[in-house]
């Protein structure tokens, strides 16, 4: 459960906040797959609650109805059309599995797929749960039956998240209905999940269910292998519960990756210490993890998040992605948002709160416009996810640092980056570790199958080249590989 299942050569993922189906499909098509993206990671696809106060929150897909497929990003014929529009582009779909809990314990209405639920009766006739689905008084000794307590690990896994229903993971019943929502999926085409609330559900119960998971659709994964699972467990340290009890059989999310690297790109922490960046760090094996610089939740202040840096800081969002990419540790994800005013504002709607398109523009301009900010399309961030396409497999080698905020390393003789988060600029000779030749540097421009949009880079004989980074510069860093050499 721990393999991305991704097309040969293709190494990221990204996540598609609240697009609608028929939008990735076409994404796939025309972005996607020719800039090589693995994947997208897309918003839940099963039936939920419909909040209105405040109205239409991103949030509430995250309080489940039913498990049929129709939510505000489309119906089941489009998410069907869209795996396999996907899948023909090369590009996979990884489902967000919410399957911790059902909505908020009061009130009741009919979700996005017209099935009725009653929170406080603990009902939902569209799968269907009733009362005795669902954790009570004998699992959770909380008082109110919600979680306060994270120092607490039966608490933090037996009551409700938030006030969300929390359903029996241990009862058979509740386990196959889930087993089959996912199978449903996986019959379509999907490439994996990523489990939503892991924390707060116990690790025997969610290798009972991925263990009844039946392999990937042999129409597009030959041999069938089993779905990409990576599980989302916050663990900063300090509570009950880490990630390590999750790990071994399928992925964590790495949670402390990004505010350890916003740290560093808010000048709060030498960027030389990265030289050690990885496990050194406390965080889990490379092959255990995925890594992120912001999502979501901490994007917007949810999930105890803050401190990360996000698309609002263009600058140093830019060389944390690029820091992430071109660095060996962990599989990598990329968060594509929408822009927001307030934290619980929905994806950018119509008049009627249906969603907005996204726009393709033009060749030159990538932009997505309608309040899509569409940090994927960003030259200096696609350019690096075929960067690290082109050095997978290689090794951090060549590392530099001033001892302080400028830094440099090569991976193998494929790929060579140098950024400079100091306050003064950076002019001398590096050692790239890369054949001789004139490269396109990725970050200001690209190749364009003759010529550098941007500006070059001429590695001598023996390794060596000149990079001037001037700190004032929008994007203070450069990188080249060996896929846009001249
Ligand atoms: C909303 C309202 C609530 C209301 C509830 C029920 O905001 O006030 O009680 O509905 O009516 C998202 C939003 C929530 C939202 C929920 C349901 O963020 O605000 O609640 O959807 O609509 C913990 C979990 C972690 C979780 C975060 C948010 O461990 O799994 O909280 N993250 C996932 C998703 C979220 C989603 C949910 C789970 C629920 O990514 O988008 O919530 O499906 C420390 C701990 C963390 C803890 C964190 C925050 O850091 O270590 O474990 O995260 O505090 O409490
Ligand atoms: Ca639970």
């Amino acid at each position: 459960w721990s393999n991305p299942n991704c097309a040969p050569g293709r190494h990221t993922i990204v996540h598609l906040f609240e697009w609608k189906w028929s939008d990735i499909a076409a994404e796939c098509e025309r972005f996607l797959g020719p800039y090589g993206y693995c994947g997208v990671q897309v918003s839940p696809p099963n039936e939920n609650r419909v909040v209105t106060s405040p109205n239409r929150p991103w949030w509430e897909r995250y309080q489940p109805v039913s498990y049929k497929l129709v939510t505000r990003s489309g119906n089941e014929a489009q998410f069907t059309e869209m795996v396999q529009r996907c899948n023909k582009a090369n590009v996979r779909i990884y489902v967000d599995a919410v399957i911790n809990h059902m909505t908020g314990a009061g009130g009741q209405g009919t979700g996005t797929g017209g099935s009725h639920w009653d929170g406080g009766a603990l009902s939902y006739p569209g799968v269907p749960f009733s009362s005795w689905d669902f954790n009570g008084n004998n699992e959770c000794h909380s008082g109110d039956m919600n979680i306060h307590n994270y120092g607490n690990k039966d608490e933090v896994r037996n009551c409700r998240l938030v006030s969300l229903t929390d359903l029996k993971l241990g009862k058979e019943f509740v386990r196959s209905k889930i087993a089959e929502y996912m199978n449903h999926l996986i019959s379509i085409g999907v490439a994996g999940f990523r489990v939503d609330a892991a924390k707060h559900m116990w690790p025997g119960d969610l290798q009972n269910i991925y263990g009844k998971l039946h392999g990937l659709n042999s129409q597009y994964f030959p041999g069938s292998p089993r779905p990409f699972v990576f599980q989302e467990v916050i663990d900063m340290g300090g509570e009950a519960i880490s990630a390590s009890e999750y790990t071994g059989f399928a992925r964590v999310t790495n949670f402390i990756f990004g505010i350890k690297l916003a740290q560093v790109f808010r000048r709060q922490n030498a960027a030389k210490y990265l030289r050690t960046w990885g496990e050194a760090w406390s965080m889990p094996k490379t092959t255990d993890v995925v890594v992120f610089i912001d999502n979501h939740d901490n994007q917007r202040g949810h999930g105890g998040g803050g401190g990360v840096l996000t698309h609002s800081d263009p600058k140093r969002y830019k060389m944390a992605t690029a820091f992430m990419l071109a660095h060996p540790y962990g599989f990598t994800r990329v968060m594509s948002s929408f822009s927001f005013g307030s934290s619980d504002e929905g994806p950018p709607h119509n008049g009627d709160m249906s969603t907005k398109n996204v726009n393709w523009g033009s060749i030159s301009d990538l932009s997505c416009g309608n309040g899509w900010v569409c940090e994927h399309r960003w030259r200096q961030i696609y350019n690096m996810v075929a960067f690290r396409n082109v050095v997978m497999g290689t090794n951090m080698q060549h590392w530099w640092d001033n001892g302080n905020y400028q830094i440099a390393f090569s991976r193998g003789n494929k790929g060579f980056i140098a950024i400079n988060v100091e306050t003064s600029d950076l002019n001398r000779n590096l050692q790239t570790g890369l054949p001789q030749g004139t490269y396109c540097d990725v970050i200001s421009g690209s190749y364009d199958g003759s010529k550098c949009t941007g500006t070059e880079v001429h590695v001598n004989g023996d390794g060596t080249a000149h990079f001037n980074i001037r700190s004032s510069s929008d994007d203070p860093m450069v990188a080249i590989h060996i896929g846009a050499k001249k």
